[in-house]
């Protein structure tokens, strides 16, 4: 009792010493909603409609609907598949380019209640979201806004029919927690029957910031992806990665250094965002699990390995992006068995390599704590609420931390958490271990944000690890600081 109140006094009791202020917040912030979907990590894409029986990527609009026809449709072992890789939730293309809605709309007849499957009955967004439900993951749609089907793609009328079709889907299906805007837009198609080639005015055509207010009065928790937000941005590849410097600011460029649109961007800029940015805007890796976005029989051997999803799981989440890996249900509406089991081996991974943090049990030491105040203490970088969080004075912006550990410990894997409701704040850090009497430098890296991990090619083996501060251009602020040791398969 006695130890306790002489601690608290000296670092000042946990309502905060008086005349200690948190760090001013640093340049643009995340909202809530940004803030809870940083935590999700690693979600799904479910790519599924006439192109999984056709054997396409893009179909052309002129589909029979009776082509839709799964025959074993399974929605539980689909997302139980994705659940055991650890994935957070899962986005359904409700409508993908060939305007083709696996729900039953009222705004086209091109949709699942045209088919004979389930006798036109059919509605595949209301069972993948009640299984996201039962199995505890969050349900979001992606509605492409180009319809290949559509008579009146290109004129005023559809996009009012396309904000209709957001309107049902955002009011029907319970909590949507990320609507998918697709930039691919305009070319040829079948439109109503006229099969030619219409395109738009990517700028000016679909009246986005109306369309992304009628998502905010209908899903306010719902983080809006598209080329430029305004919640996430695509990171400008297809191919599941983010730059090893990727800042969750960014400031996106039309492609002829103009305002930018969905479809109208620089896309290459989102790889690595903006340091400084005006918008809070991080990066969405998205990417395939086979070669395809759609299920093709061919593909069935060509199932990315535990160890490729795990290098991408690296290069998203690891650079303070999120990891949305595509994983497409087959022509009987399954998970095919080799994604099943890359899937869950993947997610043993990852459990088994991030569930014991080593330096929870260390000692820890700050060169320096914000007011010698206990709410901003260095124990805050492993409790496990991300409120709380380690910080300095203002003036001491290349702050170190030691970790003594009772025994050694081999660690391969380094992760870094800032507090980013306080904004990005760290360019650069890095982390020594003591070796051989002497300090040496394991790793350096740039940009942190909700998630840095680092991979060291050899795992090391030491008592004392050392984390440097060592370019910020205000106090950091960290709320993460984690060693472990990558599992074994
Ligand atoms: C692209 C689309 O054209 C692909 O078919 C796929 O849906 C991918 C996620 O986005 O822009």
């Amino acid at each position: 009792m006695l130890l306790s109140l002489t601690i608290a006094g000296v670092l000042g009791a946990s309502t905060g010493t008086p005349g200690v202020q948190p760090p001013s917040p640093f340049g643009s912030l995340p909202s809530p909603r940004q803030i809870a979907h940083a935590h999700l990590e690693t979600y799904a894409f479910l790519h599924f409609s006439p192109n999984t029986f056709t054997d396409r990527e893009w179909g052309n609009g002129d589909e029979d609907p009776n082509v839709f026809n799964p025959t074993r449709f399974d929605p539980d072992q689909i997302v139980a598949a994705l659940k055991a890789a650890g994935m957070e939730g899962a986005i359904l293309t409700c409508k993908h380019h060939d305007g083709f809605c696996l729900w039953p709309t009222k705004t086209t007849e091109h949709s699942i209640a045209s088919s004979s499957w389930r006798g036109g009955h059919g509605d595949v967004v209301k069972e993948i979201s009640d299984a996201c439900k039962r199995h505890g993951l969050k349900f979001g749609v992606y509605l492409s806004p180009w319809d290949r089907n559509n008579a009146h793609y290109g004129k005023p009328e559809y996009v009012s029919i396309y904000r209709e079709q957001l309107r049902e889907l955002l009011t029907q299906y319970g909590s949507i927690f990320e609507v998918w805007h697709d930039g691919a837009n305009g070319g040829s198609g079948y439109y109503g029957g006229a099969r030619e080639t219409r395109s738009i005015d990517r700028k000016t055509y679909y009246g986005w910031p109306q369309t992304w207010e009628l998502v905010r009065k209908l899903q306010p928790g719902a983080c809006i992806f598209s080329d430029i937000g305004p919640d996430l941005r695509w990171v400008g590849n297809e191919s599941g990665y983010a730059a090893d410097t990727s800042w969750s600011t960014y400031d996106p460029v039309g492609e002829q250094n103009d305002a930018p649109a969905p479809g109208y961007v620089k896309s290459e800029l989102g790889e690595t965002g903006t340091r400084g940015g005006r918008h809070w805007l991080p990066a969405e890796c998205d990417v395939s699990i086979r070669p395809g976005w759609f299920w093709h029989s061919s593909e069935d051997s060509k199932v990315k390995s535990v160890d490729q999803l795990t290098e991408l799981y690296f290069k998203s989440v690891g650079r303070g992006a999120s990891f949305l890996l595509n994983v497409p249900p087959n022509r009987e509406g399954r998970i095919s068995d080799p994604d099943v089991e890359t899937l869950k081996e993947f997610g043993h991974r990852i459990r088994a390599t991030f569930e014991h943090n080593l330096v929870s049990g260390a000692s820890l030491s700050a060169s320096n704590t914000r007011g010698n105040d206990s709410r901003f203490r260095v124990e805050n970088l492993i409790s496990n609420d991300s409120k709380n969080y380690w910080a300095t004075d203002d003036s001491v912006m290349t702050p170190t931390i030691e970790i003594q550990f009772r025994q050694v410990k081999t660690f391969d894997v380094i992760r870094l958490r800032e507090a980013i409701q306080l904004g990005q704040r760290v360019e650069a850090f890095a982390v020594d271990v003591w070796k051989d009497g002497e300090w040496k430098e394991a790793a350096a890296a740039t940009s942190v944000g909700s998630c840095r991990l680092i991979r060291l090619d050899e795992p090391v083996t030491t008592d004392r690890v050392r984390l440097r501060i060592t370019r910020s251009p205000v106090c950091p602020a960290l709320n993460g600081f984690g060693l472990f040791l990558l599992a074994k398969k």
